[in-house]
């Protein structure tokens, strides 16, 4: 049946209304149900072994032109609606984000989900239906807000599926209602699943905040995702939604295996459990115990498991790096208890060094050390992370067993990230180099032939520039902020995190702020995006977050500043946002402090739409440069091996950093104590500018200091060549022909290659 008749019955069987008489929410719902119809239609992708990626975040995005994009019925709905006199973009906009995850660790899991459909290999994800989500930020007084973040409507992606699974707690059982979000690969007729566990009867939101009754875990265990875990209820709530996950999910493991007519014992042969960062590591015990239920040996079980859990470290940042309780788990999970304990023992009868134990003499469980011992496979996510988890993270792990350790370099899904985003340098590509790239990147390539010439770059930037121009409505019409499309738009989008060095930034605004004020005006007016949540009880980084507002407020209101330098902060950045601010960007700040971001993701997006990169050689960026050549990229800072040697020492915090050496050069000192002046102080809150200035000077952890004169240089340099126009669209050019490797479709290849084996 065509679409419009399709639309039609829909409509009229829920609202008794002809599609031509609905409102824009009444279509939005019909091409939602008829949507959800088709996905949920298809046959899943058949093979010998089918893998589960578990994750506590699935950062999906608005869903409905994904999903239409898809089932090839995109083109098919925009026609019917513009028939009809109406606009799909319009109502696209009326969807809800699912608020399922945080950052770059879920919206990776949303791009593998992508390009696991669209590679027809079978896989499912399996996660937590977050009610409110992760939270609503609002900005009031300069400050951070956060609000429940609602996104279940009546009628959502949601499918429920009548299957529940009951979790034992240590003194009580809770029901896991499972509800499945269809995925549908492009280019091929199947669907994949999204499993979302949930309880039976999930508390209303707060009134205010974001504050509920953690000790009310049969209500409130899918409230958020990490609920604040400054106190020891957060933590155990933690657990409870962890145990909860693995639970339900290896469960419905075991399920599905049984269905296909397979027995237990041979669960690694046709099973593969990601295992997305340590969140759901408890999985390992608990498909243990479930085996042991089903008649098998402690030795056969863990023979199993270890053959079906793969393992990916997103970070090596200490405080990330999972150790629970043994006492948490005693009380959430008690059966999983005897058997880590045994895990424990084995292991360390193996190999006794403790620094590899998974039981610590504080009686802390660590979770990463679980997953190492107990797993085929561990993976970095980008070629210097690997190296760094080989070489001194993870090195005792690594003289253990090298063969478990391997690389996956992230990549990103780019039929949202470039074809969805972006279409008009989509139809550019397809009129330069024809629609191969849409189902293989790599044929990005193609472009580099394009690089001198002067029509396809003239192309180049006059797609850069409606794209500025469609973001400056959005921002307008969404956030009243009115910015110049003209300016240069600089751009840091990702968590607030010390480490990623928002502040680093902040001290460049600074420093242009005092320049224009002494009278140096820059080439050309620069507007300086940014777009990040902080984690509720992450002081510092709230702090940050008030001193960028507050620059923001200072600019805006001085006159001879105004014209030349803007600050805006994209209040509750999201995925949609990410759409929007992506394929606006011409300069797009990687900044981190060497050795501390694992790989980083937006970096992959911002190259694919054609944005420069101004970072440090972090992450991925290191793969990044090494694709397009010094002359398209900016690079600057110390680098990881340096960093790694800064944090040992005989400084009194352990490290051979000092601060106050660079504070002191003339260049900095000014600019740092900027955050206690007179002007900033009538702005902001005087105690909260001043330990933020007291922590860069005696602190300054993640080490901003070290690189700011290197970070200030380099960005000059880069806004300079802005306005050589040719030569920065022929770098745009480059950039976007050598994206392609960063596709999460080679990624899939690759994890499917080495670790999976699914076909
Ligand atoms: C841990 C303990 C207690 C509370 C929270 C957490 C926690 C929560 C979320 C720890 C880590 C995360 C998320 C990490 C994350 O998003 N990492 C990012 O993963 C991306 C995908 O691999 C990388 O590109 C980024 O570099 C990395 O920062």
């Amino acid at each position: 049946m065509r679409l419009k008749e399709q639309l039609s019955l829909i409509t009229r069987k829920q609202f008794q209304l002809p599609p031509e008489q609905c409102g824009d929410c009444q279509l939005y719902e019909a091409l939602l149900l008829l949507t959800r119809q088709e996905a949920q239609g298809r046959p899943a992708p058949s093979g010998e072994r089918k893998l589960y990626y578990f994750s506590a975040e699935f950062l999906m995005g608005k869903l409905l032109s994904n999903n239409l994009l898809a089932l090839d019925l995109y083109d098919e709905a925009r026609e019917v609606l513009s028939g009809m006199g109406r606009d799909l973009g319009t109502i696209e906009s009326l969807e809800p984000e699912p608020s399922l995850g945080n950052g770059g660790l879920g919206r990776l899991a949303a791009c593998f989900l992508d390009s696991i459909a669209a590679l027809g290999l079978p896989g499912d994800g399996v996660g937590l239906n977050y009610h409110y989500g992760l939270f609503k930020q609002k900005f009031a007084r300069n400050r951070q807000t956060e609000a429940p973040d609602p996104w279940i409507q009546p009628e959502s992606w949601l499918i429920p599926t009548g299957k529940s699974f009951s979790v034992p707690f240590g003194d009580f059982d809770l029901e896991a209602v499972l509800y499945d979000v269809a995925v549908p690969g492009a280019h091929n007729s199947y669907a994949n699943r999204l499993h979302l566990f949930d309880v039976t009867q999930p508390a209303p939101p707060p009134e205010e905040g974001i504050a509920f009754d953690k000790e009310d875990v049969a209500h409130n265990l899918t409230s958020f995702l990490y609920p604040d875990d400054s106190d020891e209820e957060g933590r155990l709530l933690r657990v409870y939604q962890q145990y909860f996950l693995v639970s339900a999910g290896a469960q419905l493991i075991l399920q599905e295996l049984e269905e296909r007519g397979y027995d237990p014992q041979t669960l690694a042969d046709h099973v593969v459990i990601q295992i997305n960062d340590t969140h759901p590591s408890m999985v390992i015990p608990e498909l243990i115990r479930l085996l042991k239920d089903r008649g098998m040996s402690f030795d056969s079980a863990l023979d199993q498991v270890r053959r079906t859990c793969a393992y990916t470290n997103h970070t090596i940042l200490a405080e990330a790096l999972e150790k629970w309780p043994l006492a948490f788990l005693k009380t959430a999970a008690p059966q999983l208890v005897p058997i880590i304990q045994e895990l424990d023992l084995r292991m360390k009868k193996a190999h006794p060094d403790p620094k590899t134990a998974i039981l610590d003499n504080k009686g802390l469980v660590h979770m990463a050390h679980m997953d190492i011992h107990c797993g085929f496979s561990v993976n970095g996510v980008a070629a210097l992370h690997t190296e760094i988890l080989k070489n001194t993270e993870l090195k005792h792990f690594y003289d253990l067993y090298p063969e478990k350790f391997n690389n996956k370099t992230n990549g990103v899904t780019f039929r949202r990230w470039l074809e969805a985003c972006n279409p008009e340098l989509a139809a550019l590509l397809d009129e330069s180099i024809g629609p191969a790239w849409r189902r293989c990147a790599g044929e990005l390539e193609k472009l580099l032939p394009f690089a001198e010439d002067s029509a396809v770059l003239e192309r180049m930037l006059e797609v850069k520039q409606h794209n500025k121009q469609a973001l400056c409505r959005a921002l307008k019409t969404e956030q009243d902020i009115q910015l110049d499309p003209e300016s240069v738009f600089d751009i840091q989008v990702k968590r607030l995190h010390e480490y990623k060095r928002q502040q680093m930034n902040a001290l460049y605004i600074i420093y242009k702020y005092l320049e224009i004020r002494a009278g140096k005006l820059p080439k050309r007016p620069i507007t300086m995006l940014f777009g990040a949540k902080a984690a509720p009880a992450y002081t510092m980084a709230k702090r940050i977050i008030h001193l960028i507002l507050c620059l923001q407020e200072l600019i805006e209101n001085d006159p001879k500043v105004r014209p030349w330098l803007r600050v805006a902060m994209v209040e509750n950045y999201n995925v949609t946002w990410a759409e929007r601010l992506i394929p606006a960007c011409d300069i797009s700040e990687q900044i981190s402090l060497a050795s501390k971001e694992a790989s980083g993701t937006s970096n992959m997006k911002f190259m694919a739409n054609g944005a420069i990169t101004l970072g440090t050689l972090d992450g991925a960026n290191v793969e990044i440069a090494d694709l397009v050549g010094e002359d398209n990229i900016y690079t600057f800072g110390a680098h990881s091996d340096e960093v790694i040697s800064l944090y040992h020492g005989e400084e009194p915090d352990g490290r051979s950093y000092r601060p106050l050496d660079f504070y002191h050069r003339p260049a900095v000192e000014k600019l740092v104590d900027f955050l206690v002046s007179p002007e900033l102080l009538s702005i902001g809150d005087p105690a909260e500018l001043s330990i933020l200035w007291k922590d860069m000077k005696s602190k300054d952890w993640f080490m901003a200091l070290l690189d700011v004169e290197d970070y200030l240089a380099a960005k000059d340099r880069c806004l300079a060549d802005y306005d050589d126009r040719p030569a920065w669209a022929k770098k745009m050019l480059v950039n976007v022909a050598k994206s392609g490797y960063f596709s999460s479709d080679r990624t899939i290849r690759q994890y499917d290659e080495d670790i999976w084996h699914l076909a």
